[in-house]
C-alpha cells in the first residue's frame, strides 16, 4: 500500500516536477545576469579593497567595470559624472553608497520616457485585450532568437488564458517551419503554414483570415531573419505589413525587435540600424543567461529610446521573464 502511494508520488514528480515553488522574478534574475553581476558589481567591491579612500582615482577603474559590463560609452559618461559630482560634495564615502549612487542611475536611464511614437502603441506585456485579435510581428537578425522567444510568448499569453494563433512567415530558411511547429505543439495551439518557398505575405494573410475566423486574442508572426541592409527582405517584410493590416486594421499592434544580448554593441549598432527602417514598438532581449555583458540592457534603453519587454533567459518555454527596471537594477547590486 505504502509503496503504491510512493510509486504515485514519483510518477506524478516526474510528469510535473517537484512541487517546489517557482522561482521569483528577481531569482531568476540574478541567475541570468550572475555574470554582469560579477564583472560589475564585485569589481566596485574590489576598487575598494585595501580600505582605498573614495577620491577621483577609482573614477577610471570604474569606467572600466561600467564598459566591461556593456553599458555603453554614453551611460557609462553619465553615471561617472554623478559619481564626480557626488564625490566632489562629499556626499559618498563607501562602496554600498557607490553602488546605490550607480543603481538609482541605471533605474532612472531604464525607466526614462520610451520614444512618443512608441509610447502611443499598446504594450502586449500590459495590454488587456480589448478590441480583437491582436498582431504580434517578431523581427530580427538570424540566430538572435526570434522563433524561440514565440514559443516562450506563447506560453505566457496561455497561461494568462488567451487564445494564441501562430503564422509560419519565415518560409526562408529551411526546417523553420518545423521549428515553429514544434513550439506549437508543446503549447497545443495552432500554427498556419504554407510550403518553404511561400511567399511570406501569403501565409501573412492566411494566419490573420483564420485568427481572425477563430476570433483569437492574439497571432504572433515567425518572420526570417534579416538584416536592415538587405533592402529586398526590408520590402518583404513592409508587405507583410500591409497584408496583415488589410485583414485584421491597426495591425501589427506590435512589431518586436530579438535581440541577442551576447552580440553586445554590435548587435545594438545593428538595432539602431534596424529601428531607423522599421517601426518597432519593442525589444525582447534574449541570452541574457550565461553573458558578462548584461548592461547591454542599459545601453539599449538609453540608445533606442525603446521598451525592454521581456528578457530571455535559457532554452526553455518558461525561461522568459517580463522586464522591469528596478528588479534587474537590485539583481546586479543586491
Ligand atoms: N541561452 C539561451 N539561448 C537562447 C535564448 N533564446 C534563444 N536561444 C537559442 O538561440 C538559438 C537560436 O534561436 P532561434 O529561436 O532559432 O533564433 P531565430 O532568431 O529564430 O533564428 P533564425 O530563424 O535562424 O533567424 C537556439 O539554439 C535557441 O535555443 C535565451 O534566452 N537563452
Ligand atoms: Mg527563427
Amino acid at each position: 500500500m505504502c509503496c503504491a502511494g510512493i510509486k504515485a508520488r514519483d510518477l506524478m514528480i516526474s510528469l510535473f516536477g517537484k512541487n517546489e515553488p517557482e522561482p521569483t522574478l528577481l531569482e531568476r534574475l540574478k541567475k541570468s545576469v550572475s555574470k554582469t553581476k560579477a564583472a560589475l558589481s564585485e569589481t566596485v567591491d574590489t576598487i575598494f579593497l585595501g580600505e582605498r579612500k573614495i577620491d577621483p582615482s577609482i573614477l577610471k577603474d570604474l569606467e572600466t567595470a561600467l564598459l566591461s559590463a556593456d553599458l555603453g560609452v554614453k551611460p557609462t559618461r553619465e553615471i561617472l559624472d554623478a559619481v564626480r559630482e557626488k564625490m566632489d560634495r562629499n556626499a559618498l564615502s563607501d562602496a554600498a553608497q557607490l553602488k546605490r549612487e550607480i543603481k538609482s542611475h541605471i533605474i532612472r536611464i531604464l525607466n526614462a520616457p520610451v520614444r512618443p511614437d512608441v509610447a502611443a502603441a499598446s504594450g502586449i506585456a500590459t495590454s488587456q485585450n480589448g478590441g480583437g485579435t491582436r498582431v504580434i510581428f517578431i523581427v530580427g537578425v538570424n540566430g538572435a532568437g526570434k522563433t524561440t522567444s514565440i514559443g516562450k510568448l506563447a506560453n505566457r499569453l496561455r497561461q494568462e488564458g488567451r487564445s494564441v494563433v501562430l503564422c509560419a512567415a519565415d518560409t526562408f530558411r529551411a526546417a523553420a517551419v518545423e521549428q515553429l511547429e514544434i513550439w506549437a505543439q508543446r503549447n497545443g495551439i495552432e500554427v498556419i503554414k504554407q510550403k518553404s518557398g511561400a511567399d511570406p505575405a501569403a501565409v501573412v494573410y492566411d494566419a490573420m483570415a483564420a485568427a481572425k475566423a477563430r476570433a483569437a486574442d492574439v497571432v504572433i508572426v515567425d518572420t526570417a531573419g534579416r538584416l536592415h541592409t538587405k533592402s529586398n527582405l526590408m520590402a518583404e517584410l513592409e508587405k507583410m505589413k500591409r497584408t496583415a493590416a488589410k485583414v485584421i486594421p491597426g495591425a501589427p499592434h506590435d512589431v518586436l525587435l530579438v535581440l541577442d544580448a551576447t552580440t553586445g554593441q554590435n548587435g545594438l549598432a545593428q538595432a539602431r540600424e534596424f529601428t531607423s527602417t522599421v517601426a518597432v514598438t519593442g525589444i525582447i532581449l534574449t541570452k541574457l543567461d550565461g553573458t558578462a555583458k548584461g548592461g547591454i540592457v542599459v545601453a539599449i534603453s538609453r540608445e533606442l529610446g525603446l521598451p525592454i519587454r521581456f528578457v530571455g533567459t535559457g532554452e526553455q518555454i518558461n525561461d522568459m521573464v517580463p522586464f522591469d527596471a528596478e528588479t534587474y537594477a537590485n539583481s546586479l547590486f543586491d
